[in-house]
């Protein structure tokens, strides 16, 4: 058995891309690797990679992280300027002994030392994002923060290799310097081949407060489907949080266990998820929290269409 399981719509090219590795028995950090690069590349994904919605200073940071489920490797890169792929740097830094996580600089030189193509990711459309949302937030009632989705997928191979991998420009406007869950191991990514992996998307600050990846993982070592793990590891930390703080954030998470079974869960409307296996073409889910149960729902050509129409459709300067 083999397959992929990862957050967003965008996410289905790249899967795609990794389904083409893991049906001729290639391996699973090959897969995602490709998988993830193909979300970073396009730059009509706006919140991963090149065209990744800036800072506050109107900078792309980018945070990226890699975990091997047979070793436990992890690599990560945070707050990382001008480099294509930060997923492939956060792999390479998986296989130093120590000096797995880099930030800032420190990123930037390690990349560059390794030959790492470098890009400026700050595209014309993200200038115009930004610029809109300077406006908006001056003129209306919006929180400067909205408008952010993660890519974060988990993978098994037909030799039981599983791994988990995140990319994201994080928060929209978020203070330079800043970084969430997608870079932090066991908040926004977790996995081991023996059980099972996960990865989330939504308000870093707020997943990180339930290190919900690697709940959902030992949720699953507990004997729990992932479907089951997700939805408890949801629930319950949207619960905790609505109680402790008065409010919760955006979480939303994906889980693949070591046979290829597969959950997802959300507290938000709108959350959309992708899959593929061994037997199950790509497929495009939206999926609905009904008090306390997600709902998975196939998505629509027509869906389908029109998000990629308002996607690349052209924006205009408010
Ligand atoms: C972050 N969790 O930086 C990321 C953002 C995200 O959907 O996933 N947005 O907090």
């Amino acid at each position: 058995m083999w397959g992929m399981i990862a957050t967003w719509t965008m996410a289905v090219e790249g899967i795609t891309e990794g389904s083409h590795i893991l049906k001729n028995h290639g391996d699973a950090g090959d897969a995602i690797e490709i998988a993830i690069k193909a979300v970073e590349d396009f730059e009509y994904y706006k919140s991963v990679g090149y065209g990744g919605l800036p800072n506050e200073d109107m900078e792309v940071e980018l945070d990226a992280a890699y975990m091997d489920g047979d070793t436990l490797d992890i690599g990560a890169v945070a707050a990382i300027k001008d480099f294509a792929n930060p997923i492939s740097i956060a792999r390479r830094l998986s296989k130093e002994k120590v000096n797995n996580v880099l930030v800032a600089q420190g990123a930037e030189k390690f990349a560059h030392q390794e030959g790492f193509e470098r890009k400026n990711m700050l595209t014309d459309r993200a200038k115009i994002h930004y610029r809109n949302r300077v406006k908006a937030v001056k003129e209306q009632d919006i929180k400067p923060y909205s408008g952010h989705d993660t890519v974060g997928m988990v993978c098994l191979d037909s030799h039981g290799k599983m791994t988990a991998a995140t990319s994201t420009s994080g928060l929209f406007m978020k203070r330079k310097g800043r970084i969430g869950d997608s870079p932090i191991v066991g908040s926004g990514f977790y996995v081991d081949s023996q059980v099972g992996g996960a990865s989330a998307t939504g308000l870093g600050e707020d997943l990180m407060k339930g290190c919900i990846s690697y709940e959902i993982v030992r949720l699953m070592k507990e004997g729990m489907h992932p479907q089951d793990a997700c939805e408890k590891a949801v629930n319950e930390l949207d619960i905790k949080l609505k109680e402790r703080r008065g409010q919760a954030g955006d979480l939303s998470v994906v889980a693949m266990n070591y046979q290829g079974e597969w959950g997802v869960a959300t507290n938000i409307e709108g959350f959309s998820f992708a899959v593929v296996k061994e037997n199950e073409e790509p497929t495009v889910y939206l999926t609905k929290n009904m008090n306390g149960k997600c709902v998975h729902e196939v998505a629509s050509q027509e869906w389908l269409d029109n998000y990629m129409k308002t996607r690349m459709a052209p924006l205009v300067e408010k």
